[in-house]
C-alpha cells in the first residue's frame, strides 16, 4: 500500500537528535550535518518523509513532525547496533572502501545483521512513499535497501548516494557479499558518487564481479527487461552563503582574534578538524609537524598546530587504538618541544558549535587536511568558505574528493613525509599576493558549487534518467 510522501530520505540517521529537557521530558533537534541542510528546502517543498535511526539501541518512537520534515524512526536492538552498524558498515565496509587502511573484519553475523536491519529500512520507505514517489537512499550502511525497495514499489523512482568512495574492484573483490552489494545498489535508477573515478570503479565492478554489459556510467540489466542504471559522480559540498556570512560576523571575527591571543599570538596558526578517523592521516600530519620542530626549520616560538578531533565510534576497537596513539604523539611532542609559553600542540577532543568552528577556521594561517583516502572532506570546503579575507593556506591531500575540485590548494601526498613537511613551510611562508589569488579561486569554486545545486542537480538526473527509462518500456 503506498503512502503519502512524494520524496522520502532514507539514510542510516534521522535529520534530528534527541534532546533531555530540564523537565524531563523529551524534544528533537536539528542535528548540524550537511545533509540536513542541503535537503531542507527540497523536504519542505515537495512535502518529504525522512526514514533514520534515532541514535539510541531499543524500541523506535512514533513518526513525528520536526523541523517541517516528516521524521519516520527506525528501531535497532542493541545487537543490531553492534554487529549492523559498528561490525559489518564501520568495522567491514569503512576500512574496505578506504582503501583497507586497516583489515576489515569479515563475519557472516554482521553481514546477516546487515541484511536484517536493510530489510526494515526498505520496508518503512516503502510504506511511507505515495505512488510514483521519489526515493533518496543515503550511503553505505544502506546499499541492500534500494533493490529491497524495487521489489516492494516498482512504482517508485529511486536513487543512492553513496557519501564515501567506492574501492578499485581488486580491493572490493575481498568482500564475500560483493555481488549481493552490487545487485542491492542496481536496484537503483541512478547511483551516485562523489568522484568519477568511484563511478568508474562502481561500473567496474558490475561488469568483473557480476559480468554485466557496462560502459560509460550505464549498466544494462537484461534479466529485468533491459532497464538501465546510471552511475556518476555529483560532488557534495557545503552550504556556503551561510558559512560565509557567518564568517563576516563581527562576534565571530572577534572570536577568531581572541583565539590567536589565547595561544600566545603566534606567527603560523596551523589547523586540522577532523573526526577522530584513522582515513584522516592525523598520525602523518603530527609526524610531519614533529619533524618541522626536530629538524629546527621552525620552533614553538613562531608556530602552534591546533589540533580539533571529534569523539568517534569510539567502541569499535582500531578507534580506541587511534586515539591512543594519537595522545601518545602528542603528549610526546609537547613533552619535546614546548616551553612554559608555549604548547606546541593544542590537541582539543571535543565537538564544537558552527561560530567556534567559523572562528578557528578565521584565526588559521594554513589548513592541514591530509586524509589517507576521504570521498570528498567538507573540512577543506568550510576553511574555503570561511575566509572571505583572501587569506588562509589550503594543505591539501590529493586522496580526498576535494582535491578533484579544489587545484588551488597546496596539494600533498601525506605517506610522503617529507614532501608534506615542505609544503607545510611553504604555505606559512606564502605571500599575501600568492595567498590571495589561490583563495580567490578557490571560493569561486566552492561558491559555485555549493550544496543545494548539488543536491539539485542529483534529483534532477534521477528525475531525468526515471523518464528516460520509463518511455523505453512504454
Ligand atoms: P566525514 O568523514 O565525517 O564525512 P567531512 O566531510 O570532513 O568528513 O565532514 C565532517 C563534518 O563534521 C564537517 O562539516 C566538520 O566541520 C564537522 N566537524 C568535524 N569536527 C568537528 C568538531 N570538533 N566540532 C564540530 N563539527 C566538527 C563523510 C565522508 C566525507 C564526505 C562527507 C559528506 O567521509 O568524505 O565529505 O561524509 O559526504
Amino acid at each position: 500500500m503506498a503512502g503519502d510522501y512524494d520524496l522520502v530520505v532514507v539514510a542510516n540517521r534521522l535529520p534530528v537528535d534527541r534532546v533531555e529537557e530540564p523537565d524531563g521530558s523529551t524534544s528533537w533537534r536539528r542535528s548540524p550535518g550537511g545533509l540536513v541542510t542541503a535537503l531542507e528546502p527540497v523536504m519542505r517543498r515537495e512535502d518529504g518523509a525522512w526514514v533514520g535511526w534515532a541514535g539510541t539501541p531499543g524500541d523506535p518512537p512514533e513518526p513525528f513532525d520536526a523541523e517541517g520534515v516528516r521524521c519516520v524512526p527506525i528501531g535497532l536492538s542493541a545487537e543490531e547496533v553492534q554487529e549492523y552498524y559498528e561490525g559489518f558498515s564501520n568495522g567491514t565496509l569503512w576500512p574496505l572502501y578506504h582503501d583497507v587502511i586497516v583489515a576489515p573484519g569479515y563475519h557472516r553475523s554482521w553481514w546477516e545483521a546487515y541484511v536484517r536491519v536493510n530489510e526494515r529500512f526498505a520496508e518503512a520507505a516503502a510504506e511511507q512513499a505515495a505512488e510514483g514517489a521519489t526515493v533518496w537512499v543515503q550511503d553505505y550502511q544502506l546499499q541492500l535497501v534500494p533493490r529491497m525497495l524495487r521489489r516492494r514499489r516498482p512504482d517508485l523512482s529511486i536513487g543512492f548516494f553513496n557519501h564515501i568512495p567506492f574501492p578499485p574492484f581488486e580491493i572490493f573483490a575481498q568482500l564475500p557479499w560483493r555481488k549481493a552489494i552490487i545487485d542491492g545498489l542496481l536496484g537503483a535508477d541512478l547511483v551516485g558518487f562523489q568522484r568519477a573515478a568511484d563511478a568508474n570503479n562502481f561500473t567496474r565492478a558490475c561488469r568483473r564481479a557480476s559480468n554485466l554489459p557496462a560502459r560509460s556510467g550505464r549498466i544494462r540489466l537484461d534479466a529485468e527487461g533491459g532497464r538501465e542504471v546510471r552511475a556518476a559522480s555529483f560532488p557534495i559540498s557545503i552550504d556556503y552563503k551561510a558559512l560565509d556570512e557567518l564568517a563576516q560576523r563581527e562576534d565571530v571575527a572577534a572570536r577568531a582574534a581572541e583565539i590567536r591571543r589565547d595561544l600566545g599570538n603566534p606567527e603560523f596558526l596551523l589547523l586540522g578538524v577532523d573526526r577522530l578517523d584513522y582515513t584522516k592521516g592525523i598520525l602523518h600530519r603530527l609526524k610531519a609537524f614533529e619533524e618541522l620542530l626536530d629538524d629546527g626549520r621552525t620552533d614553538v616560538g613562531e608556530v602552534a598546530l591546533v589540533q580539533v578531533a571529534t569523539p568517534s565510534r569510539e567502541r569499535v576497537e582500531q578507534y580506541v587504538q587511534l586515539r591512543q596513539d594519537v595522545e601518545v604523539t602528542v603528549g610526546r611532542i609537547n613533552g619535546t618541544h614546548a616551553t612554559i609559553a608555549h604548547t606546541a600542540v593544542h590537541y582539543l577532543h571535543h565537538s564544537y558549535g558552527r561560530e567556534e568552528m567559523a572562528a578557528l577556521f578565521l584565526a588559521a594561517d594554513v589548513m592541514l587536511v591530509t586524509a589517507l583516502r576521504d570521498g570528498m572532506n567538507l573540512v577543506a570546503k568550510e576553511y574555503v568558505a570561511s575566509r572571505h579575507d583572501e587569506r588562509g593556506v589550503l594543505v591539501l591531500s590529493e586522496f580526498t574528493g576535494a582535491a578533484d575540485e579544489l587545484g588551488q590548494a597546496l596539494m600533498i601526498n601525506p605517506h610522503d613525509i617529507d614532501g608534506l613537511k615542505d609544503a607545510v613551510v611553504r604555505a606559512m611562508r606564502m605571500s599575501p599576493r600568492e595567498q590571495a589569488r589561490r583563495m580567490r579561486a578557490l571560493r569561486r569554486r566552492v561558491a559555485d558549487h555549493d550544496v543545494q545545486r548539488w543536491a539539485a542537480s542529483f534529483l534532477e538526473a534521477l528525475e531525468e534518467h526515471h523518464g528516460q527509462a520509463a518511455g523505453r518500456a512504454s
